[in-house]
């Protein structure tokens, strides 16, 4: 934010200081308490860090993407069994939403297996967009990669959020997806930022990345000006039928640490424990929180693979104290 005096002076705002691989790094390689306990000072600076934001997900057109994203179910090459929907109707979109904000959610996350959309569906989207924002919560879209009009369009239907992920560092990208480049995803990020929308940008771990190519993807997430306003983590869900079904997990510290090190690293945004979340103890749920994060997604599916039940979470946050926002 710049302030009120170099506005008047006409200055443009000091930049940021820009985070290396080798200082994101040197934070995985800290003692785990150590880096545990510089996450929490930086979250609780910039949050209440007993509150955590909760989002639910709908994939309204499933399956049948021509890209060729080595993680996800919903390629049209992976055989991987998904049966393939076309785009919903904007009545049953309304009526889920309307179940999600019953059970607590504040945002609404609207996902499609497109390389990006066509214009004429992006119009019923858009529909669907005005419509869940009447019920009085937030909206997020996630449809790919966009052309130039459709993120001002998104924009002025009342679209808080866009997600469209890193997925990975820049050096890894190339092995996990061919079919469109890590380049066509920044492009799409720009045009969602200028059009004055909410960017949600991550990645995931677990895919054979190595420790560096972690710090590797959160330092181009981190250099992003700004940083985005909600930082998806997610652990890879191993899809049979898709190239990266056989992927070896990675050790659940190294996630905690991937959390806690995306936490200092962007100090002022939402950190979403994202899908991997049903696989998960309770106990290195607890981990993640105290690493950072805030931010879930909340509801018995992610998009077309299974997420804890929504009383599962309840308990979870009883237990810890935490309250939803
Ligand atoms: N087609 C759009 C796109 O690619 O941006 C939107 C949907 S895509 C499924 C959204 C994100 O979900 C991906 O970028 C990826 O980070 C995450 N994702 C997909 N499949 C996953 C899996 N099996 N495990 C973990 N994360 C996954
Ligand atoms: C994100 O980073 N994770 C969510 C959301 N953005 C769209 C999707 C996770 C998908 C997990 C696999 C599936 O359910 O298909
Ligand atoms: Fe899946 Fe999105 Fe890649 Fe299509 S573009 S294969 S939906 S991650």
């Amino acid at each position: 934010m710049q302030t009120a005096a170099a506005q008047r002076a006409g200055e443009t705002p000091p930049r940021r200081k820009k985070w290396t691989v080798a200082g994101i790094l040197a934070l995985f390689e800290l003692p785990f308490n150590d880096l545990l306990y510089r996450a929490q000072q930086v979250h609780r600076a910039h949050f209440d860090a007993n509150s955590v934001q909760r989002s639910t997900l709908l994939s309204v057109k499933t399956g049948g993407c021509s890209e060729d994203c080595g993680y996800c179910s919903q390629a049209a090459r992976h055989h991987t069994g998904l049966e393939r929907e076309s785009l919903m109707e904007i009545d049953e979109v309304v009526a889920a939403a309307r179940v999600a904000r019953d059970k607590g959610a504040s945002r609404f996350c609207m996902g499609a297996a497109w390389r990006g959309p066509k214009d004429g569906d992006l119009e019923r989207v858009a529909a669907m967009i005005g419509a869940v924002k009447a019920l009085g919560l937030e909206t997020c879209a996630t449809l790919g990669m966009l052309k130039e009009g459709q993120a001002e369009q998104l924009k002025t239907a009342g679209l808080d959020y866009y997600n469209h992920n890193l997925d990975t560092a820049p050096e890894f990208y190339g092995n996990i997806v061919t079919s469109h480049s890590q380049a066509d995803r920044f492009d799409t990020l720009r045009k969602v930022r200028a059009a004055g929308i909410r960017v949600c940008c991550g990645g995931i771990v677990g895919m054979g990345e190595t420790r560096a190519d972690r710090a590797g993807l959160l330092a181009e997430l981190a250099n992003l000006e700004p940083p985005p306003e909600s930082v998806p983590i997610n652990n890879l869900v191993p899809v049979p039928g898709t190239p990266l079904e056989n992927a070896a997990p990675i050790d659940p510290f190294e996630f905690v640490r991937t959390i806690a090190a995306a936490r200092i690293a962007m100090p002022a945004s939402l950190v979403r424990l994202s899908a991997g979340r049903q696989q998960m103890s309770d106990e290195l749920q607890a981990l993640c929180f105290l690493a950072g994060a805030n931010s879930i997604f909340y509801g018995d599916k992610l998009l077309t693979t299974g997420n804890p039940e929504a009383g599962r979470d309840e308990r979870l946050f009883e237990r810890l104290g935490l309250t939803a926002v």
